[in-house]
């Protein structure tokens, strides 16, 4: 049988700040429904590691989706990623906790999926999932022979990085860690790559990352992520990847806001920068607010008097 493997989704109706594209939610239903077609004509549950919304809880998005999947035989089974869960609390109602109860899609979790009775050729493939924060699943002892998937979202890289400053898993060390699996599907870090264990000669593992659907940060490495699907064959044991039609990069993304910010902090080093050369003699709060005092006209005099214990009062602190 054969199945479509997505990474992080990232869907949103709204415009993140990186893009600049005049209608976000007609971007977005482009990109998913290729991903829907791909998988009709394969014939093709789609499996996706999580992130599937970019917030927890965007109503219209959850309304875009459930627009978008209510006519269409399509099985989609999940994983939570950080961005699907509202508050940190997996308990709080969010979008793919309504798309499970709507029956729109499923989650993985660690009892496998048994996709047996609703595709040709497929008695023997189950589908294991770990969301955010969640363990590995074991195989089942009497699974082990079985065509294993794993789906998970957590921090596993291509190579041996801190990101975000937490170490993560180099990809090819988890996949000899889980010897169980045949395939493994990793959604977080928003990073294309396809490693393989055992090429040319022993049986072959992979492990793959297809990377985020939508480009929603200005990141280099976005300026340079082509948005794929992979899909995987498991009577053959090959996984090819289908590039998605979408615009090239320079014309949906911008830097401008990071250049703003680049900007803005500049500017505070710099006035902070001035400040701590400024001669105290040159600006002297105390002097000049007295001085002011003298020019409003029927000041209380009481007022005077407090401003000026206050004044004093500061003075002593800053000898
Ligand atoms: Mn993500």
């Amino acid at each position: 049988m054969k199945l479509v493997l997505l990474s992080d989704v990232h869907g949103t109706t709204k415009r993140p700040i990186a893009r600049t594209d005049e209608d976000y939610s007609a971007t977005f239903l482009h990109k998913f429904r290729q991903v829907l077609k791909i998988a009709k004509d394969a014939n093709a549950p789609i499996l996706i590691a999580g992130d599937f919304g970019d917030q927890a809880r965007e109503w219209e998005y959850l309304n875009l989706m459930v627009a978008l999947l209510r006519h269409r035989n399509v099985d989609i089974a999940t994983v939570f990623g950080q961005h699907d869960i509202y508050q940190r609390n997996r308990k709080s109602i969010n979008v793919v906790s309504t798309l499970l109860n709507m029956g729109y899609v499923s989650l993985l979790h660690e009892r496998p999926l048994l996709l047996g009775g609703m595709y040709s050729n497929s008695a023997s493939v189950r589908v294991y999932g770990a969301s955010w924060g969640e363990q590995v699943p074991v195989v089942e002892e009497n699974g082990k022979e079985m065509y294993n998937i794993l789906v998970i979202h957590d921090r596993i890289t291509e190579k041996p990085e801190n990101f975000p400053h937490v170490p993560c898993t180099p990809a090819l060390e988890f996949l000899k860690n889980h010897p169980d699996y045949d395939v493994i599907l990793c959604g977080d870090i928003h990073k294309y790559f396809y490693l393989r264990a055992g090429e040319g000669g022993a049986y072959e593992r992979s492990i793959i990352n297809t990377g985020p659907l939508m480009r929603n940060t200005a990141e280099a490495n976005m300026f340079n992520h082509q948005p794929i699907v992979a899909l995987l064959d498991t009577v053959t044991n090959k996984i090819h990847t289908i590039p998605l039609d979408v615009r090239p990069a320079e014309q949906v993304l911008t830097r401008e806001h990071l250049d703003r910010d680049k900007e803005i902090t500049q500017m505070l080093t710099e006035f902070t920068e001035s400040m701590q050369q400024v001669d105290s003699a040159t600006i002297d709060i105390h002097v000049a607010l007295s001085e002011y005092m003298k020019t409003v006209k029927n000041l209380n005099r009481e007022v005077v008097k407090i401003v000026e214990r206050l004044l004093n009062g500061l003075r002593a602190t800053d000898s």
